[in-house]
């Protein structure tokens, strides 16, 4: 039995290449590669590999990067290495500053994986493409605060303007949705200018909380005249939100602008910072609740393409189970709540503190800190009417 009950009509692919999993950012950085190979480790334990098209995803090439980084950032980047001195100057110019460069450090092999994650999301919006494939899956992507020309917030390569870019070749409209807890900058600055990206991002916003931009008022560039007006949607929350709160609020929104826009492709940043227990978002997410909005945007994309990318995550037996689900739901299938015996590092979800080896583990219950919640639902009422307002200027 691979728990398989509800097989679905749409073509699943999954975009991976074990290479990504080796890479280290140093012991005390929160990004944590190896979360991936725990990822894909309960995604096999589970048989969901039978349901899906599975790809060993190849590097994405320079040339490829280059249709969004600059030649100069690029050759920079190829060049780096831990061994090396580095330019003062050059590093400032492309790592930031002392401070901000403890977010992206040099470390071994990082070109390679650069490449290997950018390249699983440029094969998925390939497949999509070329029909191969409906629903396409690169957990090791989503690196959404990357810059054309300087690396942010753990992301040194952005990914999912890349892949966006090539779904731009055969789709007119291309709406991205993300869900990590921090706000998706990089790629709402990609596509600041134009009509042909409606980027919506849902966000914990706080000052002092990074990167403390994604207002409801930042909708795009002021002037009316550009295209890229009232583009870009912001839906920062606070800490706390609770389960049905989160529910009714991407749902109301994310329903409203998948109607208004009409696009032929969603690509849907899935970052797992915003789960209970996280070591850096202040959010009280359940799995259950962070996978509502795979199943609603999925239901809502009949006969759309959908991109499903990771992102941020920092509990890596969370972020596995979590996209667990989250893959099961693509491709229409009942998991298990207890954890096969055999997944390999299974002790990684097992006692009173990891989940006792469920799959579905009540965070209020496990966690020790539960951050208060500061969302009243005049608050977030507020926001869905301020959305609806901003739609109003969308045309499908
Ligand atoms: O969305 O808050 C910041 C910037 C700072 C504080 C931290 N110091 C190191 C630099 C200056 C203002 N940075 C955030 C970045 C969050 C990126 C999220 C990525 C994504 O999930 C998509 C993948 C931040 N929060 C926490 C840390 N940085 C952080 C925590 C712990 C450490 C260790 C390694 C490095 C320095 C000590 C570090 C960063
Ligand atoms: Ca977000
Ligand atoms: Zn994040």
């Amino acid at each position: 039995d691979n728990g398989i009950q509800r097989p679905s009509r749409e073509t699943v692919s999954f975009h991976y290449n074990a290479r990504v999993e080796g890479h280290h950012f140093g012991s005390q950085h929160p990004m944590k590669p190896w979360r991936l190979t725990l990822t894909k480790q309960l995604v096999l334990s589970y048989g969901l590999q039978y349901a899906m098209d599975m790809y060993e995803s190849r590097m994405a090439t320079k040339a490829e990067l280059a249709a969004f980084h600059s030649e100069e950032y690029l050759s920079f980047l190829a060049r780096l290495n831990p061994r090396k001195d580095l330019d003062k100057d050059e590093k400032h110019l492309y790592l930031g500053d002392d401070s901000t460069s403890l977010d992206c450090p040099v470390f071994d092999g990082m070109w390679d994986y650069f490449r290997y994650y950018s390249g699983a999301s440029l094969d998925g919006a390939r497949a999509l493409i070329s029909d191969q494939s409906d629903i396409a899956i690169n957990w090791s992507g989503g690196l959404h605060h990357a810059h054309k020309n300087k690396a942010s917030g753990f992301c040194y390569i952005n990914d999912i303007v890349v892949a966006i870019q090539q779904l731009l070749l055969t789709n007119t409209r291309v709406l991205y949705i993300d869900i990590d807890v921090h706000h998706g900058d990089g790629v709402e600055e990609a596509f600041f200018s134009t009509d042909r990206v409606l980027t919506l991002s849902f966000h914990n916003f706080a000052y002092g909380f990074f990167p403390e931009t994604g207002k409801i008022g930042d909708i795009g560039p002021k002037d009316p005249s550009n295209a890229g007006a009232h583009h870009s949607l912001n839906v920062p929350l606070k800490p706390g939100i609770s389960d049905d709160q989160w529910r009714m609020t991407f749902q109301q929104i994310a329903g409203a602008v998948i109607d208004q826009y009409n696009p032929s492709a969603v690509v849907l940043q899935c970052g797992a910072d915003s789960l209970g227990g996280d070591r850096l978002g202040p959010f009280n997410l359940n799995i259950k609740a962070h996978g509502s909005c795979v199943e609603f945007v999925k239901d809502r994309c009949f006969n759309r393409k959908l991109l499903i990318l990771g992102g941020g995550g920092y509990t890596p037996r969370n972020v596995a189970r979590c996209w667990t689900h989250e893959t099961a739901i693509c491709v229409g299938a009942h998991l298990n709540e207890t954890i096969p015996a055999h997944v390999p590092y299974r002790q990684a979800f097992v006692g009173a503190e990891h989940g006792d080896g469920r799959l579905y583990p009540d965070f209020d219950q496990l966690q020790r800190v539960i951050h208060e919640n500061e969302n009243t639902e005049e608050y977030l009422q507020s926001l869905v009417e301020n959305i609806y307002e901003q739609l109003r200027y969308i045309q499908g």
